[in-house]
């Protein structure tokens, strides 16, 4: 889509843009469904980049503690956790510049996600800049989706990040796109951008050839100790705003309202899913940051009428989780 498109759609009244993305959705997607993905930080803190709301940066003297990579055998148990709580999505992020085929760090995830992928749930992987040879062994491996966001307009870019740049973001997706991977792209609100970056930023997303997947629109999470740490909570209505302009843009895509929602009334998350997110972060934690509870969440969902997306069938039976989460079942509601 064109900018001009995006600007002229995105200053609509309100409830004319509701009403626009909400007749899109429903062209496009049926059954009210929300997908639960669940997120964990395999490899935390510490990392060379120097993205300016990121808590896991070396750069920043921040709350994050730097870990090693996680083990195998806990990862599994996470993964399986989540599973048993009705995710179908696993992402597992680490906060590296990027990978490199031949090294250990590289061969121990591939390894990781050889283990995850027969758990029958999509695995997502983030874990900074790939090539194409990285792309096409974490494709063969089991990831079904890699996640790289562009995070705000090629203009913003760099007063956001100097130790990489927006091309070398698209490079990576490419690669991702090339190896057969879904990708799962998309970016932050709250950098300090303008309302022409966020649709600057909508316009490159909606112009990728395959459309990405899935689309993450995270609010900042201020983090204490990183240049962003002081910036202002995003506002609701232009969160709202922006949910809808992605659902019209790119209509297949899934748009997950990500990180942020701590911050966000249920209402306003009502209206995110009226505008067309189905999909969140379910679970008490993003990768270093918190998330609503997941009682919460499954509440609301259930408030709302709206259903969460069902396991896939060729999950092997003896590990599938005895009933898809309900209130009833899942929380003190
Ligand atoms: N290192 C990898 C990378 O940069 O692609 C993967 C991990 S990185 C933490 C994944 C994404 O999380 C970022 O692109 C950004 O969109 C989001 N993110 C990180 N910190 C955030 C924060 N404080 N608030 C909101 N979103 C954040
Ligand atoms: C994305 O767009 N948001 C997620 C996921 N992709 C990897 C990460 C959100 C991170 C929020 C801050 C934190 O937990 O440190
Ligand atoms: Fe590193 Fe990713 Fe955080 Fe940037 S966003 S500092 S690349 S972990």
């Amino acid at each position: 889509m064109k900018y001009a498109d995006l600007h002229r759609i995105y200053h609509q009244p309100f409830f004319d843009l509701l009403k626009q993305a909400r007749a899109v959705h429903e062209e496009h997607w049926t059954g009210n469904e929300v997908q639960l993905c669940t997120l964990l930080s395999i490899k935390t803190g510490g990392c060379s980049e120097d993205c300016g709301y990121c808590a896991q940066s070396a750069r920043y003297t921040t709350s994050v503690q730097a870990e090693k990579l996680m083990e195998k055998e806990d990862v599994m148990e996470r993964a399986r956790a989540a599973r048993a709580n009705g995710s179908t999505r696993f992402c597992m992020g680490a906060a590296w510049k990027g990978v490199r085929v031949g090294t250990q760090k590289f061969d121990q995830v591939v390894d990781i996600v050889k283990d995850v992928s027969t758990l029958g749930m999509e695995v997502c992987v983030t874990l900074g800049q790939l090539g194409s040879e990285e792309a096409r062994i974490l494709k063969e491996a089991g990831v079904t989706a890699y996640n790289h966001n562009i995070d705000t307009s090629p203009e913003h870019y760099p007063n956001i990040v100097s130790t990489h740049t927006f091309d070398d973001r698209l490079s990576t997706i490419r690669h991702a796109q090339d190896a057969g991977m879904s990708v799962c792209c998309g970016g932050i609100l709250g950098l300090g951008e303008t309302i022409e970056d966020r649709l600057k930023m909508l316009e490159v997303l909606s112009n990728f050839n395959p459309h990405p997947e899935s689309v993450p629109i995270n609010a900042l999470m201020p983090m204490k100790g990183t240049p962003l740490g002081e910036n202002v909570q995003v506002d609701a209505f232009s969160l709202v705003r922006m949910i809808a302009v992605t659902r019209i843009a790119i209509p297949g895509a899934k748009v997950r309202l990500s990180a942020g929602r701590t911050n966000l009334s249920r209402e306003a998350q009502a209206l995110a899913f009226f505008a067309g997110a189905n999909s969140i972060f379910y679970g008490d934690k993003l990768l270093t940051a918190a998330n609503p509870r997941a009682n919460e969440d499954l509440a609301l969902i259930q408030e709302l009428g709206l259903s969460v997306q069902q396991p896939f069938s060729d999950v092997p039976e003896n590990e599938v989780a005895s009933s898809a989460p309900s209130c009833a079942t899942a929380c003190a509601h």
